[in-house]
């Protein structure tokens, strides 16, 4: 095991409760990653998605498990909701067990710099204005990342190298999502700026980003459907983006696991011979 210490962590846009969340590695990031402060910063469960469909799986269970047992042994959870659990800010200001609900929250790096937190769409004109739009586009959005997972099998299959997403291609060559990408980094720096802070740490558009933005520390904590991606703050208030995906193999859907696994327990396999043998050669001395 390769435990990582940091000051800080922050994730967003885990979508809990679809198919399309990556729980496994997400739980291989968790399981490197200790901190003294853990940022849940929005769209950690999907309720939007589970209005149509809930898929749950065990992995995404020792998500759930595994933060909770961080805030009990007193890691600092911090949940901001975002938009798809909207439904949690009704209770912004209260503490579950551990875990302190809020709206948003203004980080003190060590360094001393302020840094906004906020899942961000408030900043997003089309998720605040045309509801039904974002809806659609989400759906959409859950087609791509669905047809990346067959996507990156065939690669993989095929023998060619790296992670390449589909969904993420899309983000950067359709233009209209380049320049929401652009209008909504810019309405953030504005908003931070005028309230004079350092930066900010958000989600919402799944695209990751640590980079400066009309003079403001602009940070996107990226997502765990697609590019699985974290923002970690170190012990000098030093940030970086961590592009889990691209360290691991090629995320794999859950369900195509079980598929590949049984499919393999359907052929001879040695380990299973050996305790058949040792099975067989047991059961005489034993009726006798
Ligand atoms: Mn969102």
């Amino acid at each position: 095991m390769n435990l990582t210490r940091v000051r800080s962590v922050f994730i967003s846009d885990v979508h809990l409760g679809t198919r399309a969340c990556q729980a496994e590695s997400l739980l291989g990031f968790l399981r490197d990653y200790s901190a003294e402060h853990l940022f849940m910063v929005g769209d950690i469960v999907d309720f939007w998605a589970m209005k149509r469909e809930v898929r749950w799986t065990a992995a995404q269970n020792t998500v759930v498990q595994k933060i909770l047992r961080r805030a009990r042994h007193g890691e600092k959870v911090t949940f901001i909701p975002g938009n798809h659990d909207e439904a949690l800010r009704e209770h912004v200001g209260i503490r579950f067990g551990e875990i302190a609900l809020v709206g948003e929250h203004v980080h003190t790096m060590a360094d001393g710099k302020r840094y906004l937190v906020i899942h961000g769409d408030e900043f997003d004109q089309v998720t605040r204005y045309h509801r039904w739009i974002a809806v659609l586009g989400d759906i959409a959005y859950n087609g791509l990342v669905r047809v990346n997972v067959w996507l990156s099998w065939l690669r993989r299959r095929l023998g060619i190298a790296g992670y390449w997403s589909l969904a993420g291609y899309a983000k950067r060559k359709v233009k209209l999502a380049v320049s929401f990408v652009g209008d909504f980094e810019r309405s953030v720096a504005r908003a931070v700026r005028d309230r004079g802070l350092d930066g900010v740490i958000c989600g919402h558009i799944h695209v990751a980003a640590m980079r400066k933005v009309d003079g403001i520390d602009y940070v996107n904590c990226g997502d765990w459907v697609d590019s699985c991606t974290a923002i970690v703050e170190h012990h000098d208030g030093r940030l970086e983006l961590i592009e889990w995906g691209k360290r691991e193999a090629a995320p794999i859907d859950a369900d195509l696991v079980a598929t590949l696994q049984s499919l393999a327990t359907l052929q001879p396999r040695a380990g299973a011979t050996a305790t058949e043998h040792r099975a067989s050669r047991d059961s005489p001395s034993r009726s006798a």
